[in-house]
């Protein structure tokens, strides 16, 4: 079973997902050996091999000596071959079991549903630890025979002096915001491309519409999760209908999707409620959480997603919002209730409060409201440097006030939509 994680992680969550997983082998960057080791042999794991970006260290050393022929093990559909570790609403990470079935069926699914075919190149430009650029865009590529043009990291100056080379691309809107502020980005770079599709977080019609006029090309926005694989996808092929900026088009072959209201009712076309869905995709369960598992799932087994949705009368899915919260900053997740734990710890804080906000270039970013300990004055700027010692950098709050109260309502509970309210202007 593979576990990816993302290299901007500090000690405390590694500590965490090493611990919950358990590993047998953890592979890490030479530079990190000294720490990481030391964490994974804590935990029982057997083997730490180290991996180098230019491809030192002792994992490829040690493969040098092995035979390069192997027997591959046969693995069946319902075995487990990837957690993908997704924070939870309410504490710890989540490890998302996902299932040989549920990456290969999804896998299949797309490529025809995207019309993969002989001569296509990729540009892969995503980190590989999560689903867009490990399983959507890395299997697409693979399952298809394509060559990719492989981007460590993505920089839109590149990306576009490759493009001419390319047929696929597939990015987060962030990237294509990136993209549009380049002048280079021009029709005459896209000529050879066939497909651009967006997914991870919500395009704005601004973007597309403004990619559409630059480039020609209508971008293909798609809808997912670590825990589903992909959901929905804009069709490819105009025979079965256009690309709707703004929605995420029609559920996949296979996946079942409703949406319904507080009352568990099925909503009809056009009206909001909380998305649910089935398929071949939908993982089997968090890692070592039975308890989280059944609660994510409705009694007749639908997985219920945390987004909030309607569906319209031709079938196409918009998603409105979120029931969970949850920020979501250039494709990352970020989850307020992991920041706002480690910001109470911190030295003058009695209680905060994080929220998203409107962001031009990650598309939401956090903001931490604070409020003192009596007689205490802790200072904006030093807890966030405090958190960044603590927490991916990503995660980190990209502005910080310390206020005298947070706005509640009669229930005593934190009125966060008051505070996006007041913070929206921010980055505007
Ligand atoms: C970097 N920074 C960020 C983010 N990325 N802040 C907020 N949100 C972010 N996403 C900050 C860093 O903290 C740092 O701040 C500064 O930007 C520079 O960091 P660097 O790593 O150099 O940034 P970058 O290379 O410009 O990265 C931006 C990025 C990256 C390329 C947009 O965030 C990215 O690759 N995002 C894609 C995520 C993704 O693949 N998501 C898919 C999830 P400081 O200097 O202050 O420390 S899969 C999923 O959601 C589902 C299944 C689906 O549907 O796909
Ligand atoms: P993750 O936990 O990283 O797998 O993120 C999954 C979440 O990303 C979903 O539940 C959605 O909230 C969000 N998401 C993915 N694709 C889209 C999209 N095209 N539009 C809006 N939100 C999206």
């Amino acid at each position: 079973m593979f576990l990816p994680l993302n290299t901007a992680y500090q000690k405390g969550e590694i500590e965490y997902f090493i611990g919950n997983a358990e590993p047998e082998v953890v592979v890490c960057s030479p530079g990190n050996f000294g720490w990481v080791s030391k964490i994974a042999f804590q935990a029982g794991t057997r083997h730490v091999f180290t991996l180098g970006d230019d491809r030192t260290g002792s994992l490829l050393q040690r493969a040098s000596v092995q035979r390069d022929v192997h027997e591959p093990v046969a693995r069946g559909d319902d075995d487990l071959a990837a957690i993908l570790y997704t924070s939870g609403t309410t504490g710890r990470s989540k490890g998302a079991m996902l299932t040989h079935r549920n990456l290969r069926s999804n896998a299949e699914v797309l490529q025809k549903a995207w019309g993969w075919r002989e001569g296509d190149v990729l540009v892969h430009a995503l980190p590989i630890f999560h689903v867009h650029g490990l399983f959507v865009a890395l299997h697409g590529a693979l399952l298809n025979g394509s060559k990719m043009l492989w981007f460590g990291k993505f920089d839109p100056k590149r990306v576009i002096e490759k493009l001419p080379e390319a047929t696929v691309f597939m990015g987060v809107p962030t990237l294509y915001t990136r993209l549009l502020a380049e002048p280079g980005l021009t029709k005459q770079a896209v000529r050879n491309m066939r497909l651009f599709v967006s997914g991870s977080a919500p395009l704005l019609l601004e973007t597309f519409n403004a990619w559409q006029e630059r480039t020609g090309h209508t971008i293909l926005e798609r809808y997912g999760m670590s825990e589903t694989v992909m959901l929905t996808s804009n069709p490819y092929d105009a025979k079965d209908g256009e690309r709707r900026g703004g929605t995420v088009g029609f559920p996949l072959p296979g996946v079942g999707l409703r949406v319904r209201g507080d009352d568990g009712r099925d909503l009809p076309a056009g009206e909001i409620g909380g998305i649910e869905v089935r398929g071949p995709g939908v993982f089997s369960g968090y890692w070592r959480m039975p308890e989280k598992t059944r609660e994510e799932f409705t009694a007749d087994g639908w997985f219920r997603t945390g987004d909030v949705g309607k569906v319209d009368a031709r079938g196409y899915v918009t998603i409105v919002g979120r029931s969970k919260d949850l920020i979501i900053s250039g494709g990352y997740n970020v989850y307020p209730a992991e920041i706002e734990g480690y910001l109470n710890e911190l030295p003058g804080v009695a209680e905060s409060a994080v929220v998203g906000v409107p962001h031009p270039d990650f598309g939401e970013v956090g903001v931490a409201v604070v409020v003192a300990r009596p007689g205490a004055q802790p200072e904006a700027g030093a807890l966030l440097a405090a958190l960044k010692a603590q927490l991916a950098n990503f995660k980190i709050p990209k502005r910080c006030f310390v206020v005298k109260e947070l706005p509640r309502n009669t229930m005593g509970k934190v009125q966060k939509n008051l505070l996006r309210d007041a913070h929206k202007a921010l980055f505007a």
